[in-house]
């Protein structure tokens, strides 16, 4: 297990983290100069800068507090830190609700279909029936796209012909869900920019279907992020939860990128925990996120 963030994280950790092992082993001490130079090295690698001075300033209270010296326990401090940041509260799952409605939204392109078929696969391997709903019916081959992740996964699809309205493959894809005793509904969106009025305006016709079956669904909105858009992904982010609202943050290539630090302003910024994380493009490239496990492949050695 470890050794998969540990892989998708070789970027950002040679980029940005491996900086601070350097700048901490050249230190003896923990003075201000190294936590200034620690500061700079955050910034630079997309954690975003309120979240580095939170960090930093923890970190200065920590080594006055806990009477830190040698700048070697500055890396477990740091670990501790970055876990801290990213933690989040327990969600709920299909033993809560059932079945479990989960709609994925986001720009083009971000992996939102490849992430879909990932999760798909992660509840199957927990013994969970799973049902997928191809509501982007806008993009060519979306369709198609999704059907031939179905056929791997032995998955169910629901349907419609291209350009059908993806409110009314949402509605039979629900009815089918309930039909057929699934916990897991997962369902496919077109890509789509918040300044798409139409697109958005799809998007609620989409919500309200879902809450006039299942009052409490969806039960978890999705929004798939690409890391490799660093800030600009953080940015795209907050214009779209303007509009809808998203329980989680599926970020994806994670594996192709050295703005893994994102993750910390994502969570500092728009307050939702990033729950999911791509790490190719292979279905089992995917691993649920653990903020313990993320801080460690951060500083691991390479
Ligand atoms: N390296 C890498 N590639 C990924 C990952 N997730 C998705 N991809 C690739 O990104 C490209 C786009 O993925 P899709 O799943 O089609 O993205 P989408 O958001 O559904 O795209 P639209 O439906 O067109 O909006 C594909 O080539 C995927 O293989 C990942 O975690 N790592
Ligand atoms: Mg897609």
């Amino acid at each position: 297990m470890f050794g998969k963030i540990k892989d998708g994280l070789k970027k950002t950790r040679e980029n940005v983290f491996t900086k601070i092992t350097t700048a901490i082993s050249g230190h003896k001490k923990i003075d201000d100069d190294l936590l200034e130079e620690l500061e700079e090295i955050l910034i630079t690698g997309d954690v975003g800068v309120d979240t580095t001075m939170e960090i930093i300033e923890n970190l200065r209270q920590r080594v006055r507090k806990e009477k830190f010296e040698s700048s070697e326990d500055l890396i477990a401090i740091l670990k501790d830190e970055v876990r801290k940041q990213l933690e989040f509260a327990p969600q709920p799952t299909s033993d809560d609700h059932k079945p479990f409605v989960v709609l994925v939204v986001g720009v083009n392109g971000t992996g939102k279909t490849t992430s879909i078929a990932k999760l798909a696969h992660y509840h199957q391997s927990q013994g969970k029936k799973v049902l997928l709903a191809a509501a982007d019916t806008f993009r060519a081959a979306a369709i198609e796209q999704l059907e031939i992740w179905a056929k791997r996964l032995n998955c169910d699809i629901i349907k419609h012909q291209p350009n059908a309205d993806p409110a009314a493959v949402v509605f039979d894809a629900l009815n089918a869900a309930k039909a057929r005793d699934v916990d897991y509904l997962i369902i496919d969106t077109a890509g789509r920019l918040h300044t798409k009025v139409n697109l958005m305006a799809e998007l609620e016709k989409i919500y309200k279907v879902i809450q006039k079956q299942i009052p409490d669904a969806p039960h978890e909105t999705i929004l798939v992020l690409d890391a490799g858009n660093g800030q600009n992904a953080v940015n795209q982010a907050k214009e779209f939860v303007k509009s809808v609202h998203v329980n989680s943050i599926f970020l994806t290539k994670l594996d192709g990128t050295a703005k893994g630090g994102v993750v910390l302003s994502i969570k500092r910024q728009l307050g939702i925990p990033v729950k999911y994380i791509g790490l190719g493009e292979k279905m089992t490239d995917f691993e649920l996120f653990d903020p313990k496990e993320f801080a460690e492949g951060l500083f691991a050695k390479s």
